[in-house]
């Protein structure tokens, strides 16, 4: 086990015995989703992780301490957000050294997990590059283009400029498979027009391609995108009109850095009303089952 990561003694006895265990990000219950939804978002994760037959490991900081798996008097700490900072990769040190509360971005998240010996994990949408500012560009396509993992997603957030996000994914290597689908979907809607060369219909095909991946000594993760659960999909033209005036209002109001991408989510969901917070919570729990079925998938494989 890794000497500074604390990994709850459960999800350490799981990795130990090679059974299957599914990371999942802090900072959508902290920064990305309202209260009380968050916790909403927690239990319907964790619950498919574990109907699927795999251990959840929520990743943070806790009180300065990069952890795999959170105490249920911790994670309560991280949905009521006082004092919780969101860290991204390069925040980890900062947040060790002065002690801190922190709830990890898929960056952090990643980074954590893949030094716990996880390889599998699941959230909403990845962070990517932003539209009308290409050089704000998430740390979240970094650290996948160096840490081995299988990340489970519904592509990246409808905020994003998604061919850019797309674009940089092919330009560091990291691959891009459709589970059930042709197309990138565009978190809250099923279809963007933006085609992906390779597709998947289930969990042993994604763990075969994640085996070739690593076979090779490939460092990157594989990025599985799937459509939101179909009747909780938006309409196309409604969110991308909510996108546009979400990003004229953080123009209008200054918003830079770390704080751009809440600051989005967070407009987008009160300009959509809460049929996107229900797509949201939906695609979330998608995200943790097929994660846990993956997970299962690379776990017989590698015990038989
Ligand atoms: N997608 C969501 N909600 C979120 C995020 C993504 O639907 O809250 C978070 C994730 O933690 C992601 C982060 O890693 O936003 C990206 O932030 P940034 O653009 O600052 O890297
Ligand atoms: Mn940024």
């Amino acid at each position: 086990m890794h000497p500074t990561i604390r990994v709850l003694p459960r999800i350490a006895a799981a990795l130990r015995a090679h059974k299957p265990v599914v990371a999942l990000e802090s900072s959508v219950l902290a920064q990305g989703l309202p209260i009380p939804q968050n916790r909403e978002a927690a239990g319907r994760m964790v619950g498919a992780v574990e109907r699927g037959g795999a251990v959840a490991a929520i990743t943070a900081v806790v009180a300065g301490t990069p952890a795999v798996g959170l105490e249920g008097d911790e994670l309560e700490r991280f949905l009521m957000r006082d004092g919780v900072r969101k860290v991204s990769a390069r925040d980890l040190p900062f947040a060790m050294a002065k002690g801190l509360d922190g709830a990890t971005t898929v960056a952090a998240s990643l980074a954590l997990a893949s030094a716990a010996g996880i390889e599998v994990f699941a959230t909403g949408g990845i962070g990517g590059v932003h539209r009308d500012a290409p050089f704000d560009e998430s740390a979240d396509l970094a650290e996948l283009a160096h840490t081995p993992m299988i990340v489970v997603c519904t592509g990246a957030k409808s905020i994003l400029d998604l061919p850019a996000t797309l674009e940089r994914l092919e330009t560091l290597g990291v691959p891009v498979l459709g589970y059930r689908t042709d197309e990138l979907p565009g978190f809250f809607t099923a279809g963007t027009g933006l085609g992906l060369e390779y597709r998947a219909n289930d969990a042993a095909e994604i763990a075969a391609m994640f085996r070739a991946h690593r076979a090779l000594g490939r460092t990157q993760s594989l990025l599985v995108v799937q459509p939101p659960p179909a009747e909780f999909a938006l309409d196309r033209a409604a969110v991308e009109s909510a996108v546009d005036e979400a990003q004229s209002e953080a123009r209008r109001d200054g918003i830079r850095g770390a704080a751009v991408t809440p600051y989005l989510l967070a407009a987008v969901t009160r300009l959509t009303g809460g049929s996107s917070l229900d797509a949201n919570l939906a695609l979330l729990e998608q995200n943790a089952a097929l994660a846990a079925e993956i997970a299962t998938m690379c776990c017989e494989r590698a015990r038989s």
